[in-house]
């Protein structure tokens, strides 16, 4: 049986004061706490480093520039890729990177259990927008921080299993599952940073978020058979609360481990990756399945186009 035990280390709130001494050594201690649990692979959130500061609107490239890494690893996550080598955990988290370019992704990383880096995820969905919104209860600046990523969504071999990853608004697409399904994907790991309200409509609060979440990626785990590990920051971040509601997903998208609070807490559960396989080879043998003469929309237009009036009038 291929087991992987998966611990989600959802991260309580990073209040924008905080150094990324202080974060690592949070992660550190969630990365202790579930090599005593077993746990072959940890699962932190997006930008697990900072604050989640696109909600701060800035002009000064050199302060936004604050906020993102120039290398991975460097002297300030050296340590916790130390004590996943240590302990032999694969680890995976979010963060701003700068490439040597000058260009800004919302990243993840994946490595094997000696702390290596194999495998590389830039955020492709990003949400909010670029200029300041005067309509808004608070900002949400990805689309101005942040290009989409250019990197597709990538598979890899890794604990003897296919994994890939997203990020945060990626799992309400479920285009984003599909591409990994579609390369066999075993195991889709993603962090998040979900503000509880909606900043546009105060009525949207943390029940009707914490639940789209949810079906969203339970309907992607279900729909390409597949485990799927969601891991929230959550808390309040200087006055602005992020909703929790971590999870581990099976490929039946039966919910199997939840986080109970809002703070630095370990989820764990013993995976079986094999679990995916009868998915794959009945209701959703893709090969068989699928009729793709028929879904040229999904890629090849990008909104909504109205069928024709006299269409219509058929
Ligand atoms: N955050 C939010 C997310 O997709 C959001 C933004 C919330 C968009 C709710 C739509 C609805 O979970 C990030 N960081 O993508």
């Amino acid at each position: 049986m291929r087991e992987i035990v998966i611990g989600g280390a959802q991260m309580g709130p990073i209040q924008r004061a905080e150094s990324r001494a202080e974060v690592v050594a949070r992660m550190v201690a969630l990365l202790d706490q579930a090599a005593g649990a077993g746990c072959d692979l940890v699962v932190f959130p997006e930008l697990a480093l900072t604050t989640f500061f696109p909600r701060w609107y800035m002009e000064d490239q050199v302060e936004v520039d604050t906020w993102f890494e120039s290398e991975m690893p460097n002297d300030a996550t050296r340590p916790l890729f130390d004590a996943a080598r240590r302990h032999g955990i694969a680890i995976t988290f979010g963060y701003a990177e700068k490439t040597p370019e000058g260009r800004h992704f919302n990243t993840s990383i994946l490595t094997d259990r000696a702390g290596n880096i194999v495998g590389k995820y830039r955020k492709v969905h990003l949400p909010g927008h670029s200029e300041f919104d005067t309509e808004r209860a608070f900002q949400h600046l990805e689309k101005r921080y942040f290009e989409p990523g250019d990197l597709g969504f990538p598979v890899w071999r890794n604990l003897d299993a296919w994994m890939g990853m997203c990020i945060c608004n990626d799992r309400r697409w479920p285009e984003v599952y599909r591409e990994m399904g579609l390369q066999g994907v075993e195991l889709i790991t993603l962090g998040y940073n979900t503000p509880s309200v909606n900043s546009q409509d105060s009525r949207e609060g943390l029940e009707q978020r914490l639940y789209h979440s949810e079906l969203s990626v339970t309907a992607g785990a279900y729909q390409n058979a597949a485990w799927v590990a969601a891991i929230a920051k959550a808390g309040d971040e200087d006055g602005h609360p992020l909703m929790a509601g971590s999870i581990i997903v099976d490929p039946n998208g039966f919910v199997v481990a939840r986080a109970k609070g809002e703070g630095d807490e370990l989820i764990v559960h013993a995976c079986d990756m094999d679990l995916c396989n009868f998915g794959k080879a009945t209701i959703f043998d893709f090969a068989r399945h699928r009729r793709i003469e028929h879904y040229g929309r999904i890629t090849g237009q990008t909104g909504v186009i109205l069928p024709s009036e006299e269409k219509a009038a058929e």
